[in-house]
């Protein structure tokens, strides 16, 4: 097992300038011949060898210059082809470009690992991205090898009548034996992982889009026969992202075509191959009945992500995969404002920062923790992760904030203008953004090399006579596995200062007042103290306004002053997170009750607060449902040393059934005023009303009444929409019903056709919190609907159970555990890149007692047993115990 580094890193000692593929299809096994036009690298140390990327190929014939080689002049390894150039006559490859021809025999139809050509549900395609073209012809599997690519398609014409690949369709025909032929062209430089090639049987939604310069772009989605009539969103999210892209960044469209097929069978969600998109079905396919509105707003997100990368991605790409955060971070934060323009933007932050508090916090404070640009790994396909992604984006938001709008604008126009058609570093993204704005960003840079989750600790000090406030700041960053003694960060923090009204206060500073743009604190030291003078009175804090950067924030907030906020702060994302802070503090307030051996108490000033929340009408109903969600039991572990999960759980359950209790009438009137009956609306109005109703909903059925399981069964019964039937679905599945089976099984007899739908009914039953989900579970796998080479079930199954199903996985007998490591030894060969995701749920032992700590430790040891064990498995298992 080796680990690659990122200093190692070496430029490509050959390019290829050209490579055409024929690829020869049949149902059992593939021909794949390879014709390159390679040359030394000028700006590489030349050798003799050229080594070629290769896996699970099985070589039929190579040559070079026109001479078919002979056994003395390469060498075939698992992973490598080598060929000696200097044992071919005549061949002076460095002077002159030369031309390579392979040709392999592979077998897509044994491929469970969904990497490389694959068949899914009886079409053929592909997934590339980061390593996986090694598996379908020899080739220079890196980024930084960029070529023109021409693609020859040929399969049997009934079975297969759609032949795709990226960029231009130039010719196509028949064929002798019922076969036919399609040869594409990309006319844009790209490396292999956005290579892409479909081929099968599908229905066909078409449509265009007009570019501001009035180029018009065919837009085609592929989607399995039937499904026709819940593509139309995903058509409508890709034309809204051509023109959001075009408004606010200047980025138009390149090919004449752009083409998306779905597929069932997929590892994650979707792959942005230049001018041929693959999607997993389930951020494609949408339509009421059958999808929620989360699910038509993930579906646009993720339409317009995979778009976006054709600018910042696939025309500027990344030199080696330590860059991915280059492509990711940038494009994640560009989905982000998307969604947020078409929604709402507080809304959306909140939902994206809570991502980073009950995910990525956890990453970055565990044994996988890793820089946005990490420095090594195993199996770069186990670095798709939040960090990279979610604190990428971070990374990205904190630019604009210091930059503003139109400074993050000049620094994107310049870096398309410096590196269009090339594969760059993250320091050429931050060398833009700096050049571009005359802007320092040299501490800024260690958001990049260092990882973990910097701890930014607050006091404030009012001195009433002068009119003076002082804040003592101080940053620290906590170590992580081979990374300690950190460095300052250079944090903007956004704040405001309320009075008693709740307006903000005129922000100015004593001294040194470059440290305050508008209302950004630059903190870049391990302590600063900020004298703000002209306060007028004494101030409540709204720290960290925005979530303007990923750390931790520590104030002493007393409950006056959070209940203050959560009512009046300007800022919604600190509205909610005052109330997040409420609900916190009496958790852990239960918590230690609980540890005294006394009763718990429900503290009745939070009545005063959720019921004046609860009836503003001034506030969206989506805002409304988050600011009355309890926090996330994830999150709430990442804000403890060690916890005792059955006091955490218990308190937590508590608090809501007592709020429930509390304001019981208040939750019924308001479900009833908007939880709506009649003709389906999916307007923002409709939407805000089904999430509050939901929210509202969720705390009645947590009164464990008849009268409450009423109201849920007959919303799941009656409902003409998913988002309705699922809520219902999820509380009744997760509550102490009695009649939840029946309910579960008449959901499947209804929905058993639609497998997205399915999916919704094995994860609601997997996250089940109550004590016989674990047979349950065990019983789903051995269901029709389940099947474990389909990585959707496998995350609606097992994922859900591991992931969100705290109280169940993490079972004081260790069964939750077995079970996880059963299913990890069933699919870690079948599918290692979804079996090392599933084995990341171990990854927070260390958060718990000693016993828990004991049984997830024998579970991972045990995995490190496996025979034959994937490195994707490995690496995540090894690291986990350190
Ligand atoms: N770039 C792909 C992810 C590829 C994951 C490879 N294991 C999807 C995306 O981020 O858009
Ligand atoms: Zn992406």
């Amino acid at each position: 097992i080796s680990v690659k580094y990122r200093k190692d890193y070496k430029p490509s000692a050959f390019l290829i300038n050209k490579v055409s593929l024929n690829f020869e299809l049949f149902d059992d096994y593939a021909i794949v011949t390879a014709r390159m036009m390679l040359q030394a690298n000028p700006a590489a140390e030349s050798s003799g060898a050229l080594v070629l990327d290769g896996e699970e190929l099985e070589l039929q014939g190579i040559e070079v210059a026109g001479q078919k080689l002979v056994q003395e002049q390469y060498e075939v390894d698992s992973e490598q082809l080598t060929i000696w150039l200097n044992k071919i006559d005549g061949l002076d490859y460095q002077q002159a470009s030369f031309e390579l021809v392979t040709k392999v025999k592979i077998y897509p139809a044994q491929n469970t690992s969904l990497e490389g050509l694959y068949l899914s549900s009886e079409k053929f395609c592909t997934q590339c991205e980061a390593e996986g073209f090694r598996k379908i012809t020899y080739y220079l599997d890196r980024p930084d090898v960029m070529s023109t690519f021409t693609v020859r398609i040929e399969a049997e014409k009934k079975k297969y009548p759609h032949l795709l690949s990226n960029g231009n369709q130039i010719e196509h025909g028949s064929l002798a034996n019922g076969r036919h032929y399609a040869i594409w062209q990309d006319p844009f430089r790209k490396p292999s992982y956005l290579f892409a090639l479909c081929a099968g049987d599908y229905d066909l939604l078409e449509d265009h889009f007009t570019t501001r310069s009035g180029r018009e772009i065919k837009l085609e989605i592929y989607v399995d026969k039937g499904k026709l009539e819940q593509c139309h969103h995903a058509m409508e999210s890709l034309k809204k992202s051509m023109a959001w892209d075009e408004e606010v960044f200047g980025l138009e469209y390149d090919l004449d075509i752009y083409m998306i097929v779905a597929v069932g069978d997929f590892n994650m969600g979707a792959m942005e191959n230049k001018g041929l998109n693959i999607f997993n079905t389930k951020y494609v396919l949408a339509h009421p009945e059958t999808a929620t509105d989360q699910d038509f707003e993930d579906v646009e997100a993720v339409i317009a992500h995979e778009y976006f990368h054709n600018w910042t991605g696939n025309r500027v790409t990344c030199r080696d995969w330590f860059q991915l955060s280059l492509k990711e971070g940038l494009t994640v934060f560009r989905d982000q404002q998307f969604t947020a323009d078409q929604t709402d933007h507080a809304v959306k932050r909140i939902e994206d920062v809570k991502v980073i508090r009950s995910h990525q916090f956890a990453e970055d404070a565990g044994p996988m923790a890793h820089p946005i640009r990490p420095d090594s790994y195993i199996e770069m396909n186990n670095f798709y992760t939040v960090t990279v992604y979610n604190k990428g984006a971070e990374v990205i938001r904190m630019y604009h904030t210091l930059l503003g709008t139109d400074g993050f604008r000049r620094g994107m126009d310049l870096y398309f203008e410096r590196f269009d058609g090339q594969a760059v570093t993250c320091e050429d993204f931050v060398s833009a953004m700096e050049d571009a704005n005359d802007y320092d960003l040299i501490q800024f840079r260690r958001w990049y090399s260092q990882a973990g989750t910097p701890e930014v600790t607050v006091t404030s000090e009012y001195d009433e006579l002068h009119k003076k406030l002082t804040l003592q700041i101080g940053q620290a960053c906590p170590d992580t596995p081979g990374q300690s003694n950190k460095q300052p960060f250079h944090i903007p923090l956004k704040l405001g200062l309320l009075d008693k009204d709740g307006n903000d206060l005129p922000l100015e500073l004593a001294s040194n007042k470059e440290q305050l743009t508008g209302d950004i604190l630059h903190l870049t030291e391990a302590e600063q103290t900020f004298e703000f003078v002209g306060v007028s009175h004494k101030p409540v804090l709204s720290l960290l306004r925005n979530f303007s950067a990923p750390v931790r924030l520590f104030y002493d907030y007393n409950d006056q002053e959070l209940a203050f906020l959560y009512a009046h702060d300007k800022d919604s994302f600190n509205r909610w997170e005052a109330g997040q802070r409420l609900f916190a503090r009496v958790i852990w307030q239960l918590c230690a009750e609980q540890e005294a051996g006394e009763p718990m108490q429900f503290p009745l000033h939070l009545v005063n607060a959720v019921q004046n929340l609860l009836s503003d009408e001034s506030l969206d109903g989506r805002f409304k449902a988050l600011a009355l969600t309890l926090p996330d039991i994830k999150a709430l572990i990442e804000e403890v040393e060690r916890v005792n999960l059955d006091h955490l759980i218990a308190a937590h359950d508590f608090l809501k059934r007592e709020l429930a209790k509390q304001l019981e009438m208040d939750w019924l009137v308001h479900y009833q005023a908007n939880h709506h009956v009649g003709a389906f609306k999916q307007d923002k109005a409709a939407i805000a009303k089904r999430a509050f109703a939901g929210v509202c909903l969720s705390y009645l059925v947590a009164l464990d009444k008849p009268k409450a399981y009423e109201l849920a069964v007959s919303q799941l019964v009656n409902s003409n929409n998913m988002t309705d039937a699922e809520t219902a679905l999820q509380l009744l599945m997760h509550s102490n019903y009695s009649q939840k089976e029946q309910i579960a099984d008449d959901f499947y007899r209804k929905w058993q056709n639609e497998e997205l739908v399915v999916n919704k009914w094995l994860s609601a039953q997997a996250t089940d919190p109550t004590d016989s989900t674990i047979e349950r579970v065990k019983g789903l796998i051995e269901h029709p609907a389940f099947d474990i080479k389909n990585p959707n079930k496998v995350r609606s199954v097992v994922g859900a159970f591991a992931g969100s199903n705290l109280p169940q996985f993490h079972r004081n007998d260790g069964k939750g555990y077995v079970f996880l490591a059963e299913q990890i030894k069933q699919l870690y060969s079948v599918n290692p890149q979804t079996a090392a995701r599933l084995t990341g749920a171990f990854n927070r032992w260390k958060k718990f007692d000693d016993e828990r700590q004991r049984l997830m430790c024998e579970q991972l040891q045990g995995i490190l047993q496996l025979p034959d064990l994937s490195k994707d498995v490995y690496e995540i298992a090894s690291k986990a115990l350190g």
